[in-house]
């Protein structure tokens, strides 16, 4: 089934791109600014998202909704942390973190896609990790300068390149298994085919 993946940052699109491959995909992708409602629930905010952005594509679509949780600042930015990142950024969490000998966080990723024939789906990703003291690298976006992650050697995400990151991300996480979901559709017979387009003009 063909599909909108519905985001605004590039940088995100580059780890989809990467992590898709060998599922052979068919998608296409829409700098769509989707209406983020607030709550601090970040898969509230991904199905108003992804219902928001079919109304107006009317196409099966894909969103991804992400937030860092820090443990010492109970969960704080989370499904701000996009407004965080923007205002004080990650200077301004280092700052917050300063002194604090307890730097456990964790991304979170929710993908919700939306179809008429498969109706709404959500796929969840997560990475534990710690905060560094520094920010270190390059690459990636974001919180990468400053996201350890458990099940690593030491280095940020922005230490790492993408298929490094991909491997043991929230975002890698949750899209593969959407990638895996959504290719076994494909698997269905025929009439699953007919159905969807007798929905599609109900719809
Ligand atoms: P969309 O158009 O897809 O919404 P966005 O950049 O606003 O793009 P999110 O709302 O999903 O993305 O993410 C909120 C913020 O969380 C984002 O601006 C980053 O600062 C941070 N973030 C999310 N995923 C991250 C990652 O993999 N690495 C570093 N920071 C990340």
């Amino acid at each position: 089934m063909r599909f909108i993946i519905v985001t605004t940052n590039k940088w995100k699109v580059r780890e989809f791109q990467e992590i898709f491959k060998p599922y052979n995909l068919r998608y296409r992708v829409e700098p769509l600014k989707t209406r983020e409602i607030q709550s601090v629930d970040l898969k509230e905010v991904a199905i108003e998202s992804v219902l928001y952005a079919y109304n107006i594509l009317r196409e099966p679509v894909m969103v991804e909704d992400a937030g860092l949780f820090i443990d010492a600042l109970n969960g704080f930015p989370g499904p701000y942390s996009s407004y965080v990142y923007r205002t004080i950024g990650v200077k301004g969490v280092l700052k917050l973190l300063e002194n604090l000998q307890d730097r456990k966080a964790k991304f979170v990723s929710i993908i919700a896609f939306y179809s008429p024939f498969t109706n709404l789906k959500t796929f969840t990703g997560e990475v534990e990790g710690r905060i560094s003291y520094e920010a270190r690298g390059e690459s990636g976006f974001g919180f990468d300068p400053i996201f350890i992650p458990i099940d690593g050697d030491g280095r940020t995400f922005a230490e790492m390149n993408l298929e490094e990151k991909n491997k043991i991300s929230h975002r890698g996480r949750s899209a593969r298994k959407f990638a895996e979901w959504i290719s076994s559709l494909r698997k269905l017979p025929p009439p699953y085919v007919d159905m969807s387009e007798e929905k599609n003009e109900v719809f």
